[in-house]
């Protein structure tokens, strides 16, 4: 059984309050990231979490140790309970993350492989399965591991094993199906199959179902 995450890539507060409030009781968390945020300001958070869902910050970090601690501070002074960064910045920058996370009582997920074809280029394979040591290393929540390539995704979960969660992208909008990857995983993220449904709340229920 697989949690439903939604991606709450809308712009503007109006339309996130609405999509957010149509899918109320069908979720287990609310991602969100740049488009969202650079449209409303982290304000947001707050008045998303008002219905107490764990909001979670995609803002795949990619920064030197100090910097990713500020965002860290940031990201859970404004209300969110989780945060993604990137992996490839090194051990140093990854477990800034991790520790700036814990430190708020929050939890911290490193993306390793990504959903979309360009992964290929870099963000898979060898390099995907290294970062996925290290954030196992580092005491990362969870790694973000793709619906796309449900087989990249099981090789991941031998690494990291079963004491850490893998959320993942690539549902819908970018064709994998819930079947295909929830055996592997703990939730899957799914965005415009959602928010761009004329009925978000019965998207967001068929998703659920389906991840179960
Ligand atoms: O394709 P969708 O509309 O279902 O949205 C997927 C979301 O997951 C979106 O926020 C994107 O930024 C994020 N994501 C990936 O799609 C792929 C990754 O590897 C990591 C994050």
């Amino acid at each position: 059984m697989a949690e439903l995450l939604l991606a709450l890539d809308v712009k503007g507060a109006e339309e996130a309050i609405r999509v957010s409030r149509a899918c109320e009781g069908e979720l287990d968390a609310i991602k969100i990231g740049y488009p969202l945020i650079l449209s409303t300001g982290m304000g947001i958070v707050k008045e998303l979490a008002k219905s107490n869902i764990p909001i979670i910050a995609d803002f795949k970090v990619a920064d030197i140790p100090n910097t990713n601690a500020l965002i860290c501070e940031e990201v859970f002074a404004a209300g969110c309970s989780g945060i993604i960064t990137h992996v490839f910045c090194g051990s140093d920058s990854l477990q800034a993350i991790v520790d700036g996370a814990h430190d708020h009582g929050g939890r911290a997920f490193a993306v390793c492989e990504m959903s979309h074809p360009g992964a290929l280029d870099f963000l898979s394979g060898a390099n995907a399965e290294r970062m996925a040591k290290m954030a196992k290393e580092a005491g990362a929540d969870g790694i973000i591991a793709p619906a796309t390539r449900p087989e990249r995704t099981e090789i991941l979960r031998s690494i990291i094993g079963n004491s850490m969660k893998i959320y993942s992208p690539g549902v819908g909008a970018q064709g994998a199906q819930p079947e295909d990857i929830k055996k592997y995983v703990d939730g899957i993220i799914v965005g415009r199959a959602i928010y761009e449904s004329a009925d978000p709340g019965k998207a967001a229920h068929e998703f659920r179902l389906r991840a179960l």
